[in-house]
């Protein structure tokens, strides 16, 4: 995936016209468009190959099912146009092959430690074992929390060179800085944007935030 700004918007609003507004206002400011069943289940598909058209789309189905299953969901993503998927880590290193075997030029992201509270129940007392399954798959990249950059920061040393997509900036409570310093390739930013007032100025500030480059002490 390009990284033209670092910023991925979580287009989960679930009003069909509005999605495509503020993808429209906002598409210059972005790598990529993240879409999951919300908007998804009240669009329908169609809307991905609609948003493709502005950005690349990422299918965040959080595919997590027995390696056939996987193959069959990832089939379908990508025959609707998207360019990459996120898929559990969780349910093993066969269906997260299955994922990446079905995807061929598609990327897949795997989602290790999840970045709400509940995050920390399961997922971060494995999320290091789980950053590796992902690696030893073959994904593109992982999913790692900007509400725990430290997290990122472990995460980073397991995965080597592979992409970092991080989620939890704004609505719960991460920043957008903190992330790319702790080793953060994207931010993925949903309510900040899509809830604003101003999305358009709301992106800006965000992918102001990721390109400077002082760091704090
Ligand atoms: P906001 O909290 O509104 O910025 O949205 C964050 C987006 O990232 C939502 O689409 C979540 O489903 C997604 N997400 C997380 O918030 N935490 C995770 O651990 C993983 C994801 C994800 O896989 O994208």
């Amino acid at each position: 995936m390009e990284r033209k700004t670092g910023l991925i918007l979580a287009l989960d609003e679930t009003n069909p016209e509005r999605a495509l507004r503020i993808a429209e206002e906002v598409k210059d400011y972005l790598d990529a468009i993240k879409v999951g069943y919300p908007l998804v289940l009240s669009a329908g598909m169609e809307i991905v190959k609609k948003l493709s058209e502005m950005a690349p789309v990422i299918c965040d189905f959080k595919v997590a099912d027995i390696p056939n299953t996987n193959r069959l969901i990832v089939e379908q993503v990508k025959r609707r146009g998207a360019s990459g998927v996120i898929a559990h880590a969780f349910a093993g290193s066969d269906s997260l092959e299955a994922c990446v075997d079905a995807a061929g030029d598609m990327d897949v992201f795997a989602v290790t430690e999840m970045s709400h509270p509940g995050g920390k129940e399961f997922t971060a007392k494995v999320a290091d074992e789980l950053a590796d399954a992902a690696v030893k798959a073959g994904v593109s990249g992982i999913i790692a929390p900007a509400t725990r950059p430290e997290r990122i920061k472990r995460l980073r040393s397991i995965i080597g060179d592979l992409l970092i997509l991080s989620p939890g900036v704004g609505a719960q409570g991460g920043s957008a800085r903190d992330a790319i310093d702790a080793g953060a390739d994207f931010v993925i930013v949903g309510r900040a944007i899509y809830k604003s007032e101003k999305p358009g100025e709301s992106a800006e500030r965000i992918v102001k935030e990721i390109g400077r480059t002082e760091t704090r002490e």
